[in-house]
């Protein structure tokens, strides 16, 4: 069996952890792709440069060229600006957009018949652009940011808890911005619920709810939170991981359920729009969605997310994207 090929485009902060985890998982062979001239192949020499010693032996190849993608099982897409402390991701949605489109041209001359998960900011508004200039269909373009943004309420919740993250089971539906919904009602500890723990941990109801609303509002501005104390930059460790679990889910058909941003076609009450949901990942792509029942409050605040989505992306037309 011929070994898989990953496409990464954007080589920046993202970009170089993703080649250095595929490298040293195993994943594929890895092209590195930027329009900043030497740069990325001076990054997949590097991380090539420690395979002695980390002992994996796969190809990357740093290039400036689309041509060089050609044949790509996964596309990876991280190319666009990321936010400065006070921005909002929707702040960038006329820059990355342009760059959104370039990057669409490229992938659909070269790489037409690969899966593609989409990174860049403004999150959900790219996914949607990306799609419609490629014509990839639907199934084989998603967006990562639920994978990332649930790790952050479990981490958050383990620390909390004083418990393994490991055992921790969390989930962020919606869009990726300030209306994101972490779902507390599913919230558990190896099938405990998290509301249940925190109420033993403090013996009232009314102090457990004030402290799973402060975890859910920090996962909210968790984001914001790094690009604060980062000062030049956004997150780019655990955005990388979390691409890593999408491909690993895609390249070995592993079905895996994961927050991942997918097109809607009646689930959920939505149709024809890219929101946070929980997918079901194999080698096809997005094989389905997970459809599970919400109560009210649930549902309003997930209308209210998929409210913003829609916003952002009738903006994104108004610009002529
Ligand atoms: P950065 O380190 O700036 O890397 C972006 C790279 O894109 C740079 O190397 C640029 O040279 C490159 N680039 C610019 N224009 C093009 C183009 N036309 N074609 C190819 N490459 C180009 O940013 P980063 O890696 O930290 O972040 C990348 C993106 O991910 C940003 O838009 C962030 O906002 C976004 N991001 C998303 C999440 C999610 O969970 C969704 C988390 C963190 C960051």
């Amino acid at each position: 069996m011929a070994r898989k090929r990953i496409a990464l485009i954007g080589g920046g902060q993202i970009g170089g952890v993703l080649a250095q985890l595929i490298a040293q998982k195993e994943l594929a062979d890895v092209v590195l792709f930027d329009i900043v001239e030497d740069m990325p192949q001076g990054k997949t020499l590097d991380i090539a440069e420690a395979s002695r010693i980390d002992g994996f032996d796969i190809k990357l190849k740093g290039t400036n060229e689309y041509k060089d993608i050609e044949g790509s099982d996964l596309v990876i897409i991280t190319a666009g600006l990321p936010r400065k402390p006070g921005m909002s991701r929707d702040d960038l949605l006329t820059t990355n957009a342009k760059i959104m489109k370039s990057v669409a041209e490229g992938v659909k001359e070269f790489a037409p018949d690969s899966i593609v998960i989409i990174i860049s900011n403004p999150l959900d508004a790219m996914v949607t652009l990306f799609q419609k200039v490629s014509g990839i269909p639907h199934s084989r373009v998603m967006g990562q940011a639920g994978v990332l943004d649930s790790s952050r309420f479990s981490t958050f919740i383990s620390w909390e808890l004083d418990i393994s993250v490991k055992d921790v089971n969390a989930m962020v539906l919606g869009g990726h911005g300030d209306t994101m919904v972490p779902l507390v009602r599913y919230a558990n500890v190896n099938g405990v619920p998290v509301m249940e723990l925190l109420e033993r941990k403090y013996g009232d109801a009314a102090k457990a709810k004030e402290v799973m609303e402060a975890m859910v509002k920090h996962t909210k501005m968790a984001g914001g939170e790094v690009v604060k104390l980062l000062k030049t930059g956004s997150a780019f460790y655990s955005p990388a991981a979390s691409a890593i679990a999408m491909a690993k889910a895609i390249l070995n058909d592993e079905n895996r359920v994961l927050p991942t941003c997918a097109f809607l076609q009646g689930e959920f009450g939505v149709d024809g729009y890219y929101v946070g949901v929980p997918a079901v990942l194999g080698s096809e792509g997005v094989v389905r969605i997970l459809e599970l029942s919400l109560n009210e409050e649930e549902k309003s605040s997930l209308d209210n997310s998929i409210n913003a989505v829609k916003n952002l992306v009738e903006d994104m037309e108004r610009l002529g994207f």
